[in-house]
């Protein structure tokens, strides 16, 4: 028997029948409804909401929460393979149930009241109420300990001051989860489309995700209640903690763009006849596409050893970091070479590689630059905090 080139290993036998039947219900959503309509969608720049009712129908908002909640209990390889197949499609639909699961229904869950749980949850999981997260401001990202957006205490009420930059689903979302810097640190407010002094400006001119919605967040004295806070965290650990859930899922989307990229260049080389014979004949080529399914197993690998890690309650903010970077990097050089393999085709929409790796550019810079996971990979293994 020949070997799947999109999964050398045959990591498809270490998953269980559960597994199976989410990664198979994904993908025929992304074969059949993404795949149609985002070429368009990207060279629109247009976020296919109308997809959103599917999405939640289909339980990938918040699908690793308890049922109460909206979820179903999904354990993190679900979610990982649920990430994995819809970046198959575009990482824009992944990086729109990353937010939502991973960076708004998470921390209202993890750091909320009963209360917030049982009002905004059950409505985000339905796709009923979008959610964005606001941490990155403009003066720098990385460093999001020195945040000044901020928020005061005025009676039963906060009054919250700043801008946010760069935030997925900014101008879709219906509630921001807003981080801010309080007299007791930092602390997590929800604040609600239509509070007065709340308004969000879309970017524009992007060349990557542009089938994501990104805005500018702004708070010019917006008053939140009391009731609006979350409660149960405080620091820095409250943002990052979320940012640990949603970079998980990003070492599984990853893979989805470099498999959908292989696929492409190994169908277009071997029809591509060139001196006489398809140019997946030669030995440059071969190189480079068996380098790719080389680098797509061993993301394949760690991205399913940290999902067993994180299910048996055992994952390590570094492990996801080593992830985040090695699986970011190989998409990205993959869909830059499957590009190289098209020729002059590889440039047009016509194709995925170009959308892939110019998605990728961002891909690799939010939820933490390469940068970034590299330092904190080398901040563990020498003891020495080089930020
Ligand atoms: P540091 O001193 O290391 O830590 C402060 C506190 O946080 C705890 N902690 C974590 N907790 C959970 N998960 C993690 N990954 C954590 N990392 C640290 C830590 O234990 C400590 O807790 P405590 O109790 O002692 O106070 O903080 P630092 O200031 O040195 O930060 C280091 C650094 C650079 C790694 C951090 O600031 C960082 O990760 N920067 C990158 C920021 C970032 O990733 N922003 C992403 C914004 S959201 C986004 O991009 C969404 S894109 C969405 C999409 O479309 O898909
Ligand atoms: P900077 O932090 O200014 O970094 C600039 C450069 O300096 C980078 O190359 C970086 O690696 C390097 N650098 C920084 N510190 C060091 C150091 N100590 N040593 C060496 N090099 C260093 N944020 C949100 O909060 N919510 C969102 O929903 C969200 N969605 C996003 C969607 C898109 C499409 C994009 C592009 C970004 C999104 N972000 C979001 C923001 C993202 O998290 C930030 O862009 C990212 O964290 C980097 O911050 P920055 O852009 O300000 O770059």
């Amino acid at each position: 028997m020949p070997l799947n080139p999109l999964d050398l290993y045959d990591i498809r036998s270490l998953l269980t029948e559960e597994e199976c039947a989410v990664q198979d219900t994904v993908a025929r959503f992304t074969d059949e409804r993404v795949l149609p309509i985002i070429g368009d969608c990207f060279d629109q720049g247009r976020f296919p909401k109308e997809l959103v009712p599917e999405i939640a129908e289909l339980g990938l908002l918040g699908s690793s929460l308890p049922e109460q909640y909206g979820g179903h209990g999904l354990n993190a390889v679900c979610y990982g393979l649920i990430c994995q197949e819809l970046e198959r499609g575009d990482s824009g639909i992944r990086s729109f149930v990353s937010v939502q699961s991973s960076l708004c229904m998470y921390p209202i869950y993890a750091y909320g009241s009963e209360e917030q749980r049982m009002r905004w949850l059950p409505g985000m999981a339905a796709g009923k109420t979008i959610g964005c997260f606001g941490l990155t401001e403009p003066h720098g990202g990385s460093d999001p300990a020195n945040m000044k957006t901020n928020a005061k205490r005025d009676g039963d009420d906060w009054i919250l001051n700043g801008a946010k930059m760069w935030i997925t689903n900014g101008n879709l979302a219906d509630i921001a989860i807003v981080w801010a810097m309080t007299d007791e640190g930092i602390q997590g407010f929800l604040v609600e489309k239509g509070m007065k002094g709340f308004t969000a400006q879309e970017v524009h001119k992007k060349m990557s995700l542009r089938a994501s919605v990104t805005s500018a967040l702004f708070f010019d004295a917006v008053r939140v209640p009391e009731a609006n806070r979350l409660p149960n965290v405080k620091g820095l650990k409250g943002p990052l903690g979320c940012l640990t859930q949603a970079r998980y899922g990003i070492t599984w989307g990853p893979i989805g763009a470099a498999q959908a990229c292989l696929s492409e260049a190994l169908k277009y080389g071997n029809e591509r006849i060139l001196f006489n014979r398809p140019i997946t004949s030669n030995q440059a080529v071969q190189l480079k596409l068996a380098d790719m399914a080389r680098r797509i197993t061993m993301a394949q690998l760690l991205s399913l050893q940290l999902g067993r890690l994180k299910d048996a309650g055992k994952m390590q903010p570094t492990q996801v970091s080593l992830a985040k970077w090695n699986n970011c990097r190989m998409a990205i050089d993959i869909a830059r070479e499957a590009r190289d393999i098209l020729g002059g085709a590889g440039i047009t929409t016509e194709h995925c590689p170009i959308r892939h790796a110019l998605n990728l550019e961002s891909v690799i810079t939010y939820e933490g630059t390469e940068t970034v996971h590299q330092l904190v990979v080398g901040r563990e293994v020498t003891g020495i905090n080089a930020f």
